[in-house]
């Protein structure tokens, strides 16, 4: 199809201008930086900081936590590649308010914490938990503060490539394994083909699933798992369904955050579906639904309500089943609840 092929190379070229890898210099020195201490810094802990590290330190603290795990000796990845990789990643994020590489941090460490502290990690292979740490940093790659559904509306390039669902999901995937493929950057160079396979599927089904619309489809199978107490973790299906409900829980881990750092990220968030809602005006000619549109702000502690509600607790509460160790989280988002419930009496 022409129309398809041309959409593959208007994205293409975009990624072209943007993805500017990384120099040897800086390369080196992350490589050679002294690392920081990962107690110091929270990294394996729920209420970690979101905003409490700099952008060189959010690489520092990444390369602590993969040599923490000690999945670079058992995969054979260099420290060189995995800082030039890191550096990558880095640039492929764009400055948007929420949707930026910050957010692909967090999103990162809140997975380390899980695998850490939980005991989850035993159900889990070295793969995949590895490919989970990945996933989570390359899950947002080269947002552009739109969804799914302005992609459609506006047939941008991306839709025209990959339809209607999940179309920035595969945008990150296909931009994560572009990454990956570039010279010096397979950190999963050394696995063996078998090995490798796996890699990339499970990659592959860890990104697609952070797409909320693919959450609310899976997430009724999991919660029944967990009701029936039917959960053998041998079974893969069983274990792809935990990987992508651990997905979608470290992406929206900033709701089980302490109040002031939930209160930031509902701001960031804000601020990027708001600048989403006036280029639906601007570029599209259509009213932005209340959630992109700027004049509703003060209909947030609601909209915080219903995604607490509908998504999170649902989401917590099903995990705490699994294990005890998530019950901070729940108790986290439980207790912005009732601060956005009071936020929304008062008005
Ligand atoms: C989420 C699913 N969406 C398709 C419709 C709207 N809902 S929601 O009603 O649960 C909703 C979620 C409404 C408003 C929200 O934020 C207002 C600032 C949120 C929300 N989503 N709030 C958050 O704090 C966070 Br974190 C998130 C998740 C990140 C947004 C990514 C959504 C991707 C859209 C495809
Ligand atoms: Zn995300």
């Amino acid at each position: 199809e022409v129309t398809k092929a041309m959409a593959k190379q208007q994205v293409a070229l975009e990624v072209l201008s943007y993805h500017a890898c990384t120099t040897k210099q800086e390369v080196r020195a992350l490589k050679d930086a002294r690392l920081p201490d990962i107690k110091k810094l929270k990294l394996v802990r729920f209420d970690f900081d979101d905003f409490s590290l700099e952008a060189d330190e959010m690489l520092k603290a990444s390369l602590k936590m993969y040599i923490q795990t000690g999945f670079l000796d058992k995969f054979k990845i260099s420290q060189d590649v995995l800082s030039r990789w890191l550096l990558t990643v880095r640039k492929n994020y764009r400055p948007v308010a929420y949707h930026n590489f910050r957010h692909a941090f967090n999103v990162q460490q809140v997975m380390f914490a899980i695998l850490q502290n939980t005991g989850v990690a035993k159900y889990l292979s070295d793969i995949e938990q590895l490919t989970l740490l990945v996933g989570c940093l390359c899950h947002d790659l080269d947002h552009r503060g739109t969804n799914n559904a302005y992609q459609e509306k506006s047939q941008s390039p991306l839709a025209q490539l990959y339809g209607s669902k999940a179309t920035m999901e595969y945008h990150h995937f296909n931009h994560a394994v572009m990454i990956l493929s570039s010279q010096g950057h397979n950190i999963f160079g050394n696995l063996s083909p078998e090995q490798y396979s796996e890699a990339m599927n499970i990659l592959k089904h860890s990104i697609i699933s952070t797409d909320l619309a693919l959450h609310f489809k899976v997430r009724g199978q999991f919660f029944e798992m967990i009701r029936n107490q039917t959960h053998n973790w041998n079974s893969p299906q069983n274990k792809e369904l935990l990987r992508s409900i651990l997905m979608t829980a470290s992406d929206v881990a900033a709701s089980t955050k302490p109040w002031r750092i939930q209160q930031k990220i509902a701001e960031l968030v804000t601020s990027e579906f708001f600048d989403q809602g006036d280029m639906e005006r601007k570029e599209l000619k259509i009213e932005p639904t209340s959630m992109f549109d700027r004049s509703r702000k003060d209909e947030l502690p609601e909209m915080q309500l219903g995604f607490i509600d509908g998504v999170c607790i649902p989401l917590y509460e099903s995990l705490v089943h699994v294990s005890v160790k998530f019950r901070p989280m729940l108790d986290g988002v439980t207790a912005n609840r009732q601060k956005w419930y009071d936020l929304n009496e008062q008005r």
